[in-house]
């Protein structure tokens, strides 16, 4: 065995893109074995390799785990991703449910059926300009600090950058009005296990298209 992590899903972002981008940010390196097709899928399940059944899964030293926030968590607190102390992990775990939230909406747009897709975007931009990009403003410029938790990066300054980038490729000037986010965004991006992750030819994935999604449907739909 390598030694490296192993990471089991689709080939494409979903629930699993956010490990991949904390693991790349931590300078970790990582292996995929990708689920093509439902009996890859039914062969994970039936050799009692997922717990509830589903990915994400990440074989780490020597566990199976599921649950993307569990495997986040694991992987945040062992390379020093999670703050030094219990109330900024509580401030860590706020900001990272919120931008869990703006990923969900984010990553189900695709999903959306032709005739909601027009009123899904416009709520998720909607919350994305006026609900949950405020609010990480508004801390950066209150501490003015370089990283949103404890001056030090964490899963939370991580997460946000993955959600910036993915919420510009919908409409790319959505930072217009919001400086700090901009400044966020160039200096996150500059840290180098982060620069390498965003270089072509990473393990990060591209944009979800329709027929990716229809794919990992048929797949994951029992
Ligand atoms: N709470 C779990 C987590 O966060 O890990 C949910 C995991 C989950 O929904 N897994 C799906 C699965 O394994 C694949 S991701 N389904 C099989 C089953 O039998 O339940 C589904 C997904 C895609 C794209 I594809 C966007 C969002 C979700």
């Amino acid at each position: 065995m390598s030694g490296k992590p192993k990471l089991h899903y689709f080939n494409g972002r979903g629930r699993m893109e956010p490990i991949r981008w904390l693991l790349a940010a931590a300078g970790v390196e990582f292996e995929e074995s990708f689920i093509g097709k439902k009996e890859d899928l039914t062969k994970l399940q039936n050799d009692g390799s997922l717990l509830f059944q589903q990915v994400p899964m990440v074989e780490i030293d020597g566990m199976k785990l599921v649950q993307t926030r569990a495997i986040m968590n694991y992987i945040a607190m062992k390379y020093n991703l999670y703050g030094k102390d219990l109330k900024e992990r509580a401030l860590i775990d706020m900001y990272v449910e919120g931008l869990f939230d703006l990923n969900e909406l984010l990553i189900m747009h695709v999903l959306q059926p032709a005739d909601q897709k027009e009123q899904h975007f416009a709520n998720m931009m909607d919350k994305a300009e006026n609900r949950y990009f405020p609010v990480f403003e508004k801390v950066l410029k209150d501490h003015g600090k370089d990283f949103l938790v404890g001056n030090q990066l964490s899963k939370a300054d991580v997460q946000l950058l993955e959600v910036i980038l993915m919420a510009e490729e919908y409409k790319p000037d959505i930072l217009a009005k919001f400086p700090l986010l901009q400044s966020f965004k160039a200096r996150i991006s500059n840290i180098p296990t982060i620069k390498k992750f965003l270089q072509p030819g990473s393990q990060r994935k591209p944009p979800t298209r329709p027929e990716d999604i229809a794919e990992a449907i048929k797949i994951f739909r029992s």
